[in-house]
């Protein structure tokens, strides 16, 4: 059973009492946008400079539209992981240079096994609350599949999503009680639907076991998800769109995400847990073992099918103003999405704090 809109907004007040003891204390959202002194409105509401006006920046919820630094540019890739060396390894540090990197580790720990050529393993230890990696690039609609292991365990939760910095989302996500079952989801600037437009796909090859192509096909018009190479859903945004006219569809650029999160422990809100197959058990022969919880990536495939070809030397994505109702209009840009003052000089008290977040908020607001 889904945990209801309920259990999200009970983890997100967690996020809230836990990270108002932050340095830069000062939230924001779309009706109280940050103050000039610390214009960029963070992935998780709060007000700050530097690293806060890069992935995950909102800015609808920022200073102006352009307070955030513009988002790196979709590039068709293929990434794969012979080893660490395109993850930048702490998201305060990173400066925005998506050619120097590919990947940004924004909690957590990932480790290379090399075993077939390499594979990423993503790990979740009783003390590090779950790791999750973010592209540095963005997809402004395109295809994204991701060759996955899952993992097995009751209330650890394996996750490939696309997030956008409004929050519109497309979620692959699969619980580890249920090997054979991966969930899919889509939300549209982070409004929770009455109704859960989250479905199951049941009768999977044990996905722990067995490495699977996951398939994100996100188009204009349609989002299809496939596993490999089988369409299993699609959605089309003529389907959603509401009585005021407006669309619910993703619609914005989104950056990819991979984690691995422990929903299954006590600062969890119920419907969670109980979503996600109960609390995880830390004596686990599997995690006395190997000392952590894992999920392998071996690789994810990116082709961009932007709305109209980026001309020649555009390098980023950055907003305009609404072009139709609530949807932002989004322009290609020459402009950098390097922060020099960043890349090794920031310190990082804020940031530290802020990480200690519920996980839900973390890995995704909204992949309940
Ligand atoms: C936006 O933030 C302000 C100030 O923190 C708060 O009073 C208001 O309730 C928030 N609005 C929403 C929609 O969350
Ligand atoms: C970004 O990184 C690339 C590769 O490491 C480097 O050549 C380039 O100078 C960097 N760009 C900036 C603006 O720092
Ligand atoms: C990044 O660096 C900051 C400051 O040194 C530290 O507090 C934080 O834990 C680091 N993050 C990761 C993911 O290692
Ligand atoms: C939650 O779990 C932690 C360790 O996993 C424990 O220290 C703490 O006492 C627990 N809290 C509650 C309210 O059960
Ligand atoms: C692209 O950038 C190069 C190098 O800065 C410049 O010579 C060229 O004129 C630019 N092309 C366009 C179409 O702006
Ligand atoms: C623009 O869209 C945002 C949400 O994306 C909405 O809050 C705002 O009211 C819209 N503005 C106009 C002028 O339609
Ligand atoms: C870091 C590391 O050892 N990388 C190796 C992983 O495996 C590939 C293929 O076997 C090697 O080419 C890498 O050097």
């Amino acid at each position: 059973m889904l945990p209801t809109a309920k259990a999200l907004l009970a983890s997100l007040a967690l996020l809230s009492s836990l990270t108002l003891i932050a340095a830069q204390g000062t939230t924001c959202n779309i009706t109280t946008p940050c103050p000039s002194s610390a214009p960029c409105c963070s992935e998780f509401g709060f007000c700050g400079t530097g690293h806060f006006c890069l992935g995950g920046c909102n800015p609808l919820a920022s200073r102006s539209l352009d307070s955030c630094m513009p988002e790196p540019l979709c590039q068709n890739a293929e990434h794969t992981f012979p080893d660490l060396s395109r993850i930048h390894t702490n998201a305060t540090y990173y400066g925005g240079n998506a050619t120097a990197w590919d990947w940004v580790l924004d909690k957590g720990n990932v480790i290379n096994t090399n075993t077939s050529g390499g594979e990423l393993a993503l790990l979740l230890t009783e003390t590090n609350g779950g790791t999750r990696i973010s592209s540095t690039r963005y997809l402004h609609y395109g295809k994204v599949t991701a060759t996955l292991k899952t993992g097995r365990w009751n209330g650890v939760v394996t996750a490939f999503i696309t997030m956008s910095d409004i929050k519109d989302e497309i979620d692959w996500e699969f619980p580890g009680s249920a090997t054979t079952e991966g969930q899919t989801n889509f939300f549209w600037q982070g409004v929770i639907p009455a109704q859960t437009d989250g479905t199951t796909e049941k009768g999977l090859d044990d996905t722990f076991s067995n490495y699977h192509d996951y398939t994100v096909d996100w188009q204009p018009d349609t989002l299809t998800f496939s596993i490999d190479n089988k369409v299993v859903r699609t959605i089309q945004r003529s389907d959603h769109i509401d009585s005021a006219g407006i669309s619910h569809f993703p619609s914005t650029p989104s950056r990819i995400q991979l984690s691995l999160w422990p929903a299954g422990i006590n600062t969890s809100a119920p419907g969670t847990i109980d979503w996600a197959g109960g609390m995880i058990n830390w004596d686990d022969p599997d995690y006395t073992t190997a000392g952590h919880f894992y999920a392998l990536v071996k690789s994810v495939s990116v082709t961009c099918n932007d709305p109209s070809p980026a001309g020649t030397n555009m390098t980023s994505y950055v907003y305009g103003t609404n072009s139709s109702s609530m949807t932002p209009s989004i322009a290609f840009s020459q402009l950098t999405t390097v922060n020099s003052a960043l890349g090794g000089k920031e310190l990082a008290n804020a940031w530290a704090t802020l990480l200690v977040a519920s996980a839900a908020a973390m890995f995704g607001a909204l992949v309940l």
